[in-house]
């Protein structure tokens, strides 16, 4: 579909090997794993719009805002790169490497190989895979591709027959309370399928966290990893409710 071509597009642009000539192709990552396992907490994430809500914010520059999600304690930022359905661009994550010390996350549709040396050249530590859109055999190969290149890897699921997805390579599983299909929440459903989960992996609960009750109640369920979003990018001041929240 439409991310085909636009990887397409960007791969006769640029090609592999120029990408491993960018400012940070080289560089060394930084590790999320190696900070959950010993502290839980919050991927903030920076998000100007979305399917299910249209512009969330788009007056503030990823820099101010992921830069205080920094100060005020955000274990990794997630940053969408998808242009077409979140306004985000390589650009978001470009600017702001230099100036913040935690992980990125590189949020976007990762199905082709391509793509994870674009998320190593942009500076990103992190990289998701959606099991919706992939098959059980592409999430190995691509989380290989990515711990070859020293990224770690967030596996998405949602439902159950999606736990078949799950390889013990994987850094981390996201269990995304919102379904894709139709954008509705469901706390316990993903407290349900987190239960299934294999016992010694890492899990994070993602989207629709929207009040300190639905971060309590996850928490108490066992989830180490928080994703969350629009509840801080519908302020006008997403770092300092970031701030505000977490204190
Ligand atoms: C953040 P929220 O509801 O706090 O803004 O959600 C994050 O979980 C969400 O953006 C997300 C997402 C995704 C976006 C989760 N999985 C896959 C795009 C693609």
């Amino acid at each position: 579909e439409r991310k085909k071509q636009e990887i397409a597009d960007a791969k006769s642009k640029i090609s592999i090997e120029k990408l491993k000539d960018s400012e940070f192709f080289g560089r060394s990552t930084f590790s999320l794993r190696e900070t959950i396992k010993t502290k839980s907490g919050i991927i903030a994430e920076f998000k100007r719009q979305s399917p299910s809500k249209g512009i969330i914010n788009d007056q503030v520059s990823p820099l101010e805002v992921v830069s205080q999600y920094e100060k005020f304690g955000a274990i990794a930022v997630s940053i969408l790169t998808d242009k077409d359905f979140f306004g985000g661009s390589f650009d978001d994550v470009l600017s702001v490497r230099n100036h913040i010390n935690i992980p990125i996350l590189r949020k976007d549709f990762m199905i082709d190989e391509y793509q994870f040396y674009e998320a190593k050249s942009i500076g990103a530590d992190v990289i998701l895979l959606i099991a919706s859109c992939l098959s059980p055999i592409q999430v190995s190969e691509f989380t290989e591709l990515a711990h070859s290149l020293d990224l770690e890897v967030l596996l998405e699921i949602h439902s159950k027959d999606e736990l078949k997805y799950i390889n013990k390579n994987v850094d981390f599983v996201g269990i995304n309370n919102r379904n894709l299909k139709d954008f509705k929440v469901d706390l316990q459903h993903s407290v349900d399928l987190k239960n299934q989960l294999p016992n010694d992996i890492l899990s994070v609960a993602e989207s629709g966290i929207y009040n300190e009750e639905d971060f309590k109640f996850l928490k108490e369920k066992g989830f180490e990893g928080f994703l969350m979003g629009e509840y801080f990018m519908k302020n006008e001041n997403p770092g300092q409710k970031f701030g505000e929240f977490i204190s």
